[in-house]
């Protein structure tokens, strides 16, 4: 008796565990839809981005939105990790958190047509 007693609370010490913990996962996921995390739409046509500059903060997360208005473009920011592709009628979204500050040159690293290589994109991080 006394051990099938012990047997039930150490089940029910686990069972209150996992939901303590995914109580916490879902904390942090509304936190997001919140709104903490800023977000920035980026959109690529033949042959530009626009905006085609932005201003980060180092260490805060940003999502970047990337779209198309015609054909398949992408946007690569080597310095920063980032690359996306940018279709018509989707939306890629990219998680960034700058981890320094600075001007980081990006491009389309897809070929569009014959502007393609003047498709040029700057994010500036800053403290
Ligand atoms: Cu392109």
């Amino acid at each position: 008796m006394r051990i099938k007693a012990g047997c039930t609370l150490v089940l029910l010490a686990s069972a209150f565990a996992v939901v303590g913990f995914s109580g916490r996962a879902q904390d942090t996921a509304s936190a997001s839809a919140a709104g903490n995390v800023r977000t920035i739409q980026i959109q690529a046509k033949k042959f530009e981005f626009e905006p085609s500059e932005i201003t980060l903060k180092k260490d805060q997360p940003v999502t970047l939105e990337l779209t198309s208005e015609d054909v398949e473009h992408s946007l690569v920011v080597p310095g920063l990790g980032i690359h996306g592709v940018m279709k018509k009628g989707e939306t890629t979204d990219v998680a960034v958190t700058p981890p320094k500050t600075g001007d980081f040159k990006g491009k389309c690293g897809k070929f569009c047509g014959m502007g393609h290589g003047k498709m040029h994109f700057v994010v500036h991080v800053i403290n």
